[in-house]
């Protein structure tokens, strides 16, 4: 695609070097074994940010070995919860302190705005984290009178060495979404941050250590999927693994996960999120939703809501005013404060978005607004929404994962509530009216794992977040991620003299 219009790239950002650089692994920062390093690019400009130290196999097996040590012989398992609590607690403070650098690497390193990674990313960090920390001494079994004369306990117990595997949208929240609970329930950890964002995952490892978290408790390993990642999936002593990413990789870790030591797994995988705009909406209402629940963070979001469903009578509005307002948008430098789109995260992503923009083309969509890369340097690309758009063309099938809204029409709810459900994925859904009844029928029809009613992408720490269907499965956020991060062991013993 064309480049429509310029974009400024100015080097608007603060001051900072970048500390970490190296894998943190038993409580340093160290080079890899190989001594391999990868650049981590700006996409802004697609320019070098900085050497990354480029773990594989080896540096994951050392990793785990320090996990397994932490787990079996070090204090974190075996602390109170109160005492892991208290230094889980100390941890969210100092990423609180550190919401500045924290916030600017997140920035320079994925391109969303500036203001997003202070507002919103960090403080997703520390949210989740607090809660969690605070289940860390609320976390207990049961007492079960048994049919016999024997007593039956539950006893919640940690995995011991669980790995995580991690994407790029959202590297900072994602990271603590995986850690948080794993190190609160009493695990130790290896985790692997996505090659195109490791800066925020290596800074937060050196504020765990400073909040006093024991070395070899987390172990943090940049690198590539097929080697660092895969060497997770297949590690014969993790014993329990969360990945999130794309379907396709979720099934090979899955199945890696399987032909190894069978540790289970939580996945939460892509989506394609249908939106129903029903007519008794309130159009400027549903034009917000709409523009949230795709364009944000560069439509770079496994809830993204990517099929607009609207209804016949209102259709015609509808669009004219959602065009209206993604023209608004203000794409540019994500360090600028007005900024409301920064660049996609990197080359790959860029121009898979740009071949979904040509496929709707091709395929016969209406293109309504956008289409075009922005600038000739960095990742950027114009909010794009294309109509009338069919239920089989590729851009209403496959997760774009980018700025690319496709509306589509329906007739009645019945319609609509099969439409959204016909599609492989399940993780998100969303729909707008004012009718209650409607509503109510439909978060209970569509099959997806988080369902919006006049709003969307509005999370919550101690909601449970996955999916239904190949989004996923296993549910992360606080009480509902500290129990997939424990197993459960029934303890029976004979019951003597014992009046009842
Ligand atoms: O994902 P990958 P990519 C979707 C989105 C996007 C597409 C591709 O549609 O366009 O996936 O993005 C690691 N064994 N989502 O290629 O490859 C990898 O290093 C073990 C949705 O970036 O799934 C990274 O750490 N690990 C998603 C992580 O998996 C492997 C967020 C995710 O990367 C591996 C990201 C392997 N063989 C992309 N191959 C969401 N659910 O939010 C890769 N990885």
């Amino acid at each position: 695609a064309e480049n429509c219009f310029p974009v400024a790239n100015g080097p608007s950002q603060p001051n900072f070097t970048i500390k970490y650089t190296k894998l943190f692994i038993n409580g340093e920062f160290v080079d890899a074994i190989s001594g391999k390093t990868f650049e981590t690019l700006d996409p802004r400009t697609g320019e070098v940010i900085a050497a990354v130290a480029e773990g594989d196999a080896a540096d994951i097996d050392k990793a785990v070995r320090a996990a397994r040590q932490a787990f079996d012989e070090g204090p974190w398992p075996r602390m109170s919860g109160l005492a892991r609590g208290k230094v889980l607690f100390r941890y969210a403070d100092l990423i609180e302190q550190h919401t500045d650098e924290l916030a600017y690497l997140e920035t320079l390193d994925n391109g969303k705005p500036f203001l997003l990674s202070k507002y919103g990313d960090v403080d997703v960090v520390v949210k989740g984290l607090r809660n969690v920390a605070g289940w860390a001494d609320k976390i207990s079994g049961q007492t079960y009178k048994m049919d016999g004369p024997y007593q039956g306990m539950s006893l919640y117990e940690p995995y011991g060495v669980t790995g995580a595997i991690i994407p790029w949208n959202f590297p900072m929240a994602m990271f603590m979404m995986k850690v948080g609970p794993a190190l609160a329930a009493g695990n130790t950890m290896v985790v692997k941050p996505a090659e195109q964002t490791p800066l925020t995952a290596l800074y937060l490892a050196a504020l765990a250590k400073e909040a006093g978290l024991p070395d070899g408790a987390l172990n943090v390993v940049p690198g590539f999927g097929p080697t660092a990642g895969a060497a997770i999936a297949s590690h014969m002593d993790i014993n329990k693994l969360g990945f999130t990413g794309s379907t396709e990789v979720g099934k090979i870790v899955m199945e890696a996960a399987a032909k190894s030591n069978l540790k289970p797994v939580t996945l939460e995988l892509g989506g394609k999120s249908p939106v129903i705009i029903c007519e008794d909406a309130d159009l400027d209402v549903a034009v917000d939703i709409v523009n949230l629940a795709l364009f944000f963070n560069m439509g770079q979001c496994c809830t993204a809501g990517s099929r607009i469903f609207v209804q016949d009578t209102i259709y015609d509005a509808f669009v004219a005013k959602a065009v209206e307002k993604a023209k608004k948008r203000v794409v540019g430098d994500p360090f600028k404060p007005e900024v409301e789109d920064g660049p996609q995260v990197d080359e790959t992503q860029f121009k898979r978005i740009l071949e979904y923009i040509e496929s709707g083309k091709a395929e016969g969509a209406k293109l309504l607004t956008g289409g075009c890369a922005v600038g000739n340097k960095g990742y950027y690309i114009e909010p794009t929404i294309f109509g009338d758009v069919q239920d089989d063309m590729k851009i209403a099938r496959e997760e774009i994962f980018g700025p690319v809204m496709s509306v589509l029409k329906f007739k009645t709810l019945d319609e609509a509530i099969k439409r959204a459900n016909n599609t492989a994925y399940g993780l998100a859904a969303a729909i707008v009216s004012n009718d209650i009844d409607v509503a109510n029928r439909f978060t209970r029809s569509v099959r997806a794992g988080t369902v919006w009613i006049n709003c969307y992408h509005v999370y919550d720490h101690s909601l449970p977040f996955g999916g239904y269907k190949t989004s996923g499965f296993g549910r992360e956020q606080g009480l509902h991620s500290i129990h997939s991060h424990m197993q459960l062991k029934a303890i029976i013993t004979p019951l003597k003299d014992s009046p009842w």
